[in-house]
């Protein structure tokens, strides 16, 4: 770094070199606008002091740099750039377009965003290369495909943080898989045009992924004609790179007469024939497309580096030049080593791509994974041809974990997860405090995956820290920064596909900050021996985690996922307050459920008191008149609203007809609570002042039908 400064003038001068990158050269005037320059105009030569100049490429830019002690960009790898500022000028120059593209992208990020002229940049001297040539993200996921827009604004992210690749290859686009054979209707074609436009003009290399292999013969001429076809289509509207991913399909017993003849059957046969369909479509279309770029293939092994038939077939008969993508040891590897990668690259014989499955989430879709690229040795991007990122299936919302895997992927070296998940942070809120705050608080809550085994290490430091200290007012201003972030990201995240995405889990967000801060509320009171006041907000707990827990993310198949939040952390908290309290006033844990009932099979009683209602207590004979189920609270204490979940799908009849509610204090007195008739859920207000150790629901009249009891419960029992 230099120790001057350059001021952002009114008017600045750019003057380009004559094969300077028109992508670039429109970054750094955007950029010089956003800095505060009135006025950005281009000139051949620069028109003396007073007045920022900006060189790119060619041999002015050369004179800068060397004048501002930079060397030039002989010497660097492809992509690789330098760029200097001072002295009144900022000097920049890539290797290739691209190169002088990343230049102008890092000048971007160091350049101020200033309404007026004036603004200072400090004096900086960069020279910069990638760590891997490709690195980017394979769109590769089951679940909902991103939409276009998505897409597009996706292409813009990755240049923006010097990726170069992105793979088209949704799971669920009938056209890639299950309709791979057909041709696009001319709609979707158009789309994936525009995709591929806007990808070149980012320098992203916009890859066509055709996963043929739920239906192909490898051996069949048809199906190579079938394949090549569909790919000819995409070459037309500009498409240079193709793959074929064979991951996720049979290949002991694939369906395919012809094959089995001329291959034979199991892993080796498979790894045979996949190399014969790839090498012809290598050789009969890659080959004939000047232009194109290396084939890549997933193999059907893409999870481990186990010496096998498969991966020998592959190793020794799959053209050189393919490259093949590999997750990592495990399909979600939490760690990747250099070592492993030195074995990927031997037993497959060939370049490695890793196709990374993170932050991808569709095997976990409870879950936003926010934490940042982890676990991946250094040293590692250069044993291999690049590196993809697996997403999640919410665009916006994986730019996070997208920002730190992009960091890595260019200079693995430099690189620390923490530091780059803040810089992820701080990017996205786009320079507001506030935002950062509720981004990182919400990110936190939604950290945990393979890659970051601690969830929300912020929040239970300060939990932890809470045990020690008991300084309450600390961790309540955490949690209440916690339980607002989702109304500030609302209100201020310019980024509205993030905040579309995480609906659901903002809104249960909001609601365990609501039940957390209530959970300590209620420890402050136990402590202080306020037990009106504990026992009021003891009462409130089981609904607020209820709510807490009902917000839902509806898959594409209409399917309602209870989301998590910051789990084994917040709920943890909550429960442990509950716990403690409870233990204070001599209730230990959950009641304790009884009947004199037979039990049919294992549905035990125990089961209708778990909390779960999808299990049930299940009695093997028709209550006779008199028979009961039955509740021991431990103590005696006020009692809350009483809750009986009788009947369950498939025996909706199972359920007490004529009974009573009952109270005790002593298990053998007993007052009536309230009588039901003909209904399956219960639910009973006992009036105010109350207190009972034992509830009962007893049958007044015999019944043929047997019973079943999901929950049986009382407020501030459970
Ligand atoms: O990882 C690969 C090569 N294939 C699939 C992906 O499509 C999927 O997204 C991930 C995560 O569930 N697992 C796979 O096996």
């Amino acid at each position: 770094s230099r120790s001057d400064q350059v001021a952002v003038t009114p008017s600045v001068t750019v003057v380009a070199g004559p094969r300077a990158d028109a992508a670039a050269l429109a970054v750094v005037e955007t950029s010089l606008k956003d800095a505060g320059a009135q006025r950005v105009v281009r000139a051949e030569q620069a028109p003396g002091s007073g007045q920022l100049s900006v060189y790119v490429d060619g041999a002015g830019a050369a004179r800068a740099l060397a004048e501002l002690g930079a060397r030039g960009t002989d010497g660097l790898p492809a992509e690789g750039y330098a760029l200097a500022v001072g002295a009144g000028r900022i000097a920049l120059a890539g290797k290739d377009a691209a190169g002088t593209y990343y230049a102008a992208q890092s000048l971007r990020q160091l350049l101020p965003h200033a309404e007026r002229s004036g603004a200072r940049v400090p004096g900086i001297v960069v020279r910069d290369w990638p760590a891997t040539p490709l690195r980017g993200v394979i769109e590769g996921f089951y679940g909902t495909p991103w939409s276009h827009r998505a897409r597009l604004d996706q292409l813009d992210f990755y240049g923006a943080h010097k990726m170069n690749l992105y793979v088209y290859s949704p799971k669920d686009d009938a056209y890639l898989r299950e309709k791979w054979r057909d041709p696009y209707p001319a709609d979707q074609l158009a789309q994936i045009k525009e995709l591929v436009d806007r990808a070149r003009a980012r320098h992203v290399e916009f890859t066509y992924a055709l996963s043929p292999g739920l239906s192909v013969c490898y051996s069949s001429d048809a199906d190579l004609r079938a394949l090549t076809a569909k790919f000819a289509t995409l070459w037309d509207i500009g498409v240079r790179t193709f793959a074929v991913p064979l991951d996720d399909i049979s290949y002991t017993d694939w369906n395919c007469a012809a094959d089995k003849d001329r291959f034979g059957t199991g892993g080796g046969a498979a790894g045979a024939a996949q190399a014969h369909l790839l090498n012809r479509v290598n050789q009969e279309f890659i080959a004939r497309h000047p232009g194109a770029e290396p084939l890549q293939m997933v193999p059907t092994e893409y999870y481990d580096v186990k010496p096998s038939p498969y991966k020998k077939a592959l190793a020794t008969q799959l053209d050189k030049e393919v490259l093949v993508e590999w997750t990592g040891v495990g399909v979600i590897a939490p760690t990747m080593t250099v070592a492993q990668a030195r074995q990927a690259r031997e037993v497959f014989g060939h370049p490695i791509l890793t196709w990374d499955n993170y932050p991808v989430n569709d095997y976990v879709t409870n879950r936003l994974l926010l934490g940042p690229f982890n676990g991946r040795e250094k040293g590692l991007p250069e044993q291999l041809a690049g590196i993809t990122a697996n997403p999640m299936i919410q665009p916006a919302a994986s730019k996070l974990a997208l920002y730190t895997v992009a960091d890595y992927a260019w200079n693995d070296s430099a690189y620390d997860a923490r530091t780059s998940w803040v810089g992820a942070i701080e990017e996205l809120a786009g320079g507001d405090a506030r935002t950062a705050r509720a981004l990182r608080a919400f990110a936190d809550a939604h950290y945990a995956s393979s890659l970051n085994p601690r969830q929300a290490p912020e929040l239970a430091a300060a939990i932890e820290e809470f045990g020690k200290d008991g300084e309450a007012r600390r961790l309540d201003a955490v949690l209440r920064n916690l339980q607002e972030a989702p109304a500030v990201l609302r209100d201020r995240l310019a980024d509205r596909g993030f905040v579309r995405d995480s609906a659901p889990w903002l809104d249960a967000t909001r609601a365990w900050g609501v039940a957390a801060r209530t959970a300590l509320r209620l420890i402050e009171a136990t402590k202080a021996g306020d037990g009106a006041r504990a026992w009021q907000l003891r009462q409130q707990i089981p609904e607020l985690v209820r709510t807490a827990r009902s917000f839902v993310y509806v898959d594409m198949t209409g399917k309602r996922i209870p989301v998590l939040v910051a789990d084994g952390v917040l709920d943890t908290f909550v429960e442990g307050a509950v716990a403690a309290h409870d233990r204070a006033l001599g209730v230990t844990g959950r009641p304790e459920g009884s009947t004199d009932l037979s039990v049919y099979q294992d549905n035990a009683v125990s089961r209708m008191t778990d909390g779960d209602d999808a299990t049930y207590f299940w009695s093997g004979a028709g209550p006779k008149a008199g028979s009961f189920v039955a509740l021991d609270l431990h103590a005696e204490r006020p009692l809350g609203t009483a809750t009986l979940a009788m009947g369950k799908s498939g025996s909706p009849d199972d359920y007490l007809r004529h009974g009573v509610l009952e109270y005790s204090s002593d298990g053998k007195s007993w007052q009536r609570l309230a009588a039901f008739d003909g209904k399956a859920e219960v639910r009973v207000e006992p009036p105010a002042g109350v207190r009972a150790r034992y509830v009962r629901a007893r049958a007044t009249q015999a019944q043929d039908n047997w019973l079943v009891v999901r929950e049986f419960a009382v407020a501030g029992a459970d």
